[in-house]
């Protein structure tokens, strides 16, 4: 159960191939957002997941924008000082393609200067190496390969 005076916002996430899915985000009156959701049609594995900056799918998951980096850090894990706003690090999908998601992070406001709505959720082909990876990628996108699906964060009725 949401707590009273929760912001709840949803993404519907749609993408190449059969990635399907539908993302809640509820943020508690202390600041944590709980992220809950389910994400079908993967691969079996893990999967990059995180919010990227621009609310834009004009031209699919590629226009929604580098990882959301309000502070200009680097990319790293959701555990990390060092890490965007937006790194939620890994999903995992079963061998029957589905990925339950169920984070709590401290990062992703849907109030405020560092709100979240408007912007997007992107699930990726290969797992996100939380900048540890050493590739030349790592510290910006933790080298997690093609945007498979994305949704746009948009409010959701509080009640
Ligand atoms: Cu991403
Ligand atoms: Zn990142």
């Amino acid at each position: 159960m949401a707590a009273k005076g929760a912001v709840k916002a949803i993404a519907i996430v749609t993408g190449t191939n059969n990635v399907r899915g539908s993302i809640q985000f509820v943020q508690e009156p202390n600041g944590v957002t709980h992220v809950k959701g389910k994400i079908t049609g993967l691969s079996p594995g893990f999967h990059g997941f995180h919010i990227h900056s621009l609310g834009d799918t004009t031209n699919g998951c590629n226009s929604t924008g580098p990882h959301f980096n309000p502070l200009k850090k680097d990319h790293g894990a959701p555990s990390d000082e060092e890490r965007h706003a937006g790194d939620l690090g890994n999903i995992v999908a079963g061998p029957d393609g589905v990925a339950e998601i169920s984070i709590k992070d401290m990062q992703i406001p849907l109030t405020g200067q560092h709100s979240i709505l408007g912007r997007a959720v992107v699930v990726h082909a290969d797992p996100d190496d939380l900048g540890r990876g050493g590739h030349e990628l790592s510290k910006t996108t933790g080298n997690a390969g093609g945007r498979i699906g994305c949704g746009i964060i948009g409010l959701q009725s509080a009640v």
